[in-house]
């Protein structure tokens, strides 16, 4: 039987090139050998407060974008995690075998929240509810960016002691991460990683900027003083960025980049870099606008819906047996 694999992407926003470095890549990667499902985690989108159109909207933009970066409904299930209600009743029943303690230690929450009272209860529950979408699809490799690492640790618990307490049930996950880009920092402040929702736009480059915004954007980046073309995260954190976007979209090792740009000055480096970050979007960005506003977006997202509706049914079965609930 092939490896089952799970993951999702929130529509809080245009994907930028953190979420296709270091999670979209690997869906794609992995749809050829792998048993896979890919979610648009929508549910999670609303821990924090979205209007209620654009979501829609975003939804299906993040729906079309998948496919345009190559994801095939073919050979990976894709659906929408609304429309898939065992999402939150899995997500309810992890939430009664789990502890306050754990979620506290979640560093999402604790950058989210800020130490305010008044965050969102959702906020703190979040990493329930991914361990739910996770757990449902029997995934036995979770391909996310190394922010997200945490989570899939909390995952591996609640599965092994629910396990241990009910008898086996969940399978238990592994995390898989990029080797490089893993985890890409935010343009301006390169110390933080690049998020869909950080207000300044020219913090990251998502996947349907133009030409334009992308040049701005790496022209403005934040580099250092020294003008040395060199990979030193903790000392050179926006060159070293920059070399891991260059690296990826070339397809050349970061050695090899480095080597190449001996004695040039980051001006040259960066001119390259927008020049290839725009080869690689551009074809993407004419797949997506194709499927945006195709019926098929709508029939994949139904198609996969109904596929995964019937797995998460499965294990929602399994567990209602388990923890006492009738299934009539
Ligand atoms: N900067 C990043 N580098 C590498 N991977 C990243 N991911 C996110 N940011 C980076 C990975 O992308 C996948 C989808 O992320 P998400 O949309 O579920 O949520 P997120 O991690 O909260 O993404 P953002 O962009 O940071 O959104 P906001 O600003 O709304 O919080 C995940 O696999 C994630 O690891």
């Amino acid at each position: 039987m092939k490896p089952k694999v799970f993951s999702g992407v929130q529509p809080t926003g245009n994907i930028h090139l953190g979420n296709y470095i270091g999670a979209l890549r690997q869906f794609v990667e992995l749809q050829d050998t792998m048993d896979c499902v890919y979610c648009i985690v929508d549910m999670h989108s609303i821990t924090l407060p979205q209007d209620p159109e654009q979501l829609r909207q975003t939804t299906l933009d993040v729906a079309a974008l998948y496919m345009a970066v190559g994801l095939d409904p073919k050979k990976a299930t894709i659906f929408v995690q609304s429309t898939v209600p065992q999402h939150a009743e899995l997500s309810w029943v992890l939430t009664c075998n789990s502890y306050t303690g754990e979620l506290s230690r979640m560093t999402q929450f604790k950058d989210k929240s800020k130490g305010s009272e008044s965050a969102p209860t959702g906020l703190f529950t979040y990493p329930l509810l991914m361990a739910a979408d996770i757990l449902l699809y029997d995934a036995n490799i979770v391909p996310v960016g190394n922010d997200q690492k945490q989570h899939i640790e909390l995952t591996r618990d609640l599965a092994i002691r629910f396990n241990n307490k009910f008898g086996d049930t969940f399978v238990v996950p592994d995390y898989k991460g990029m080797e490089v880009g893993a985890r890409i920092m935010a343009l301006d402040e390169p110390t933080k990683k690049m998020s869909k929702s950080a207000e300044n736009i020219h913090s990251r480059i998502s996947l349907l900027d133009k030409p334009e915004k992308v040049k701005k954007s790496i022209m403005k980046s934040t580099t250092d003083s020294e003008g040395i073309i060199r990979y030193d995260v903790s000392e050179k954190p926006g060159i070293s960025n920059l070399l891991t976007i260059y690296s990826v979209f070339s397809g050349k090792k970061i050695d090899e980049v480095v080597q190449q740009y001996e004695g040039s000055g980051y001006g040259q480096f960066k001119k390259d870099l927008v020049e290839i970050v725009n080869e690689h979007l551009d074809p993407i960005q004419k797949k997506y606008y194709e499927i945006r506003e195709s019926e098929e977006l709508i029939k994949v997202l139904k198609e996969g819906g109904e596929k995964a509706g019937a797995i998460a049914e499965n294990t929602m079965k399994r567990v209602r047996e388990k923890i006492g609930f009738i299934n009539l």
